[in-house]
């Protein structure tokens, strides 16, 4: 009875979160992925915690609280991480960004504890993305395929 409550409870958590406009981020709440910056791991899976690693250190970012909708893009946020000393307690910002392979990009501190990180996917390509490659295409103009963007 209880192992089924919880797996009840569970589902229904799962089935509650915004996966966005088309449920195109769903498929990313069973995967984490890394980047390394300077002496740190940093590790985010979306819809459920990251964290900030070093060597067997492992710092908490934050859980997640909550899926927002901006006019710049969706942003996930994390918060209750461990308290940073003599500051907030650490909250992530997670953003998205359009291209071809679904890997996480860039990852800063912008403030003391309180981190911002890019998640590049397919996920988030829209008709927008599809006319700006179109016109590049055409144009014959040279294409940066620095960050893989579409
Ligand atoms: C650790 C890391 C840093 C953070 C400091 C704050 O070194 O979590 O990202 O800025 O603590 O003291």
């Amino acid at each position: 009875m209880n192992s089924l409550q919880k797996k009840y409870d569970d589902l229904k958590q799962k089935l509650g979160r915004d996966y966005g406009a088309h449920n195109e981020l769903a498929h990313l709440s069973d995967r984490c992925f890394e980047l390394t910056n300077k002496q740190y791991i940093y590790e985010v899976c979306p819809y459920s915690r990251a964290a900030q690693k070093e060597g067997n250190i492992n710092t908490s970012l934050g859980s997640f609280t909550a899926m927002e909708r901006a006019t710049d893009g969706y942003k996930m946020k994390f918060s209750g991480g461990l308290t940073c000393w003599q500051g907030p307690q650490r909250s992530l910002t997670l953003k998205f960004r359009c291209g071809a392979e679904e890997k996480l990009v860039d990852v800063n501190e912008p403030s003391k504890c309180v981190y911002e990180m890019v998640l590049q996917t397919p996920a988030v390509c829209d008709e927008q993305h599809a006319q700006a490659l179109r016109l590049n295409l055409e144009g014959g103009g040279s294409h940066d395929h620095e960050h893989d963007e579409l």
